[in-house]
């Protein structure tokens, strides 16, 4: 997976991904992210990227010349793009365009906008597509292209040491997570259900799966009535709580 990020703040996309498993995937070669700040592409004596809006009203507005220079230099090396704006104007993110990003081919480029947005030009000439990460306002995209470079980058084959542990998360069977337990098998009085450590593989999964089942219809019933369930899940949500 492959990423540019435009950014007036090119310092916090970094710090994020030099730590942790995104930094061991940039070390593999499964994950490249070049980072640019956009304001290196203004050539105005102040070097101010923002401006006041035409029609008035508060806030500043970011310049599309900048964004336009940036764009025009990272296309020089003729790879192909797909160039994304983060805003809570765009398309919600979910674990499916993560997996689509993580298998893309194109390099992913994300447009990081401050104050009220950018020019309405750059997302008519530049922008494919406008992507949100949930409905409320940041104050600035870096943290919606990290969650994306990051939800996407773990998916791709060979960022997570242990490969079982992203098939087998509950989200990529479109539910919520079944609880976890480690040791100490007794905590303050709490104990680890008896099912996990009895060591019946197949009693274990059932527990799981319904768990998992029950906590998507209790707290994401949206996301609940998403999901086929199985003539096996139907049986297990109509036992008794043993
Ligand atoms: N999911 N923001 C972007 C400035 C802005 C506004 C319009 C371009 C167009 C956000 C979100 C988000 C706040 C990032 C406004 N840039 N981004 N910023 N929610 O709230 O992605």
């Amino acid at each position: 997976m492959k990423c540019d990020v435009l950014t007036l703040f090119p310092e916090v996309i970094n710090a994020y991904l030099n730590e942790s498993i995104l930094k061991r995937a940039q070390e593999n070669n499964i994950l490249e992210v070049k980072t640019y700040n956009f304001r290196d592409f203004e050539e105005g004596r102040h070097k101010s990227v923002d401006d006041a809006p035409y029609g008035g009203g508060p806030g500043m507005v970011i310049k599309p010349e900048p964004l336009f220079k940036a764009i025009d230099f990272i296309r020089q090396d003729g790879e192909q793009r797909r160039i994304i704006l983060l805003s809570p104007q765009g398309k919600p993110f979910d674990q499916s365009t993560a997996k689509e990003f993580s298998k893309e081919k194109k390099r992913l480029v994300f447009i990081c906008g401050r104050y009220e947005g950018i020019d309405e030009r750059v997302r008519i000439s530049l922008v494919d597509e406008e992507i949100s990460i949930g409905d409320y306002v940041l104050t600035g995209g870096e943290l919606a292209a990290l969650a994306i470079i990051d939800a996407s980058a773990r998916l791709v084959k060979g960022a997570v040491g242990d490969e079982r542990s992203v098939e087998e998360e509950s989200f990529s069977w479109g539910l919520l997570d079944y609880p976890h337990y480690t040791r100490p098998r007794e905590f303050r009085g709490l104990t680890v259900p008896e099912v996990l450590v009895s060591g019946n593989h197949k009693e274990i999964w059932r527990w799981r799966r319904k768990q998992a089942l029950k906590q998507t219809i209790e707290k994401r019933p949206d996301l609940f009535d998403k999901i086929t369930l199985s003539e096996f899940d139907k049986k297990l949500l109509e036992e008794e709580d043993k």
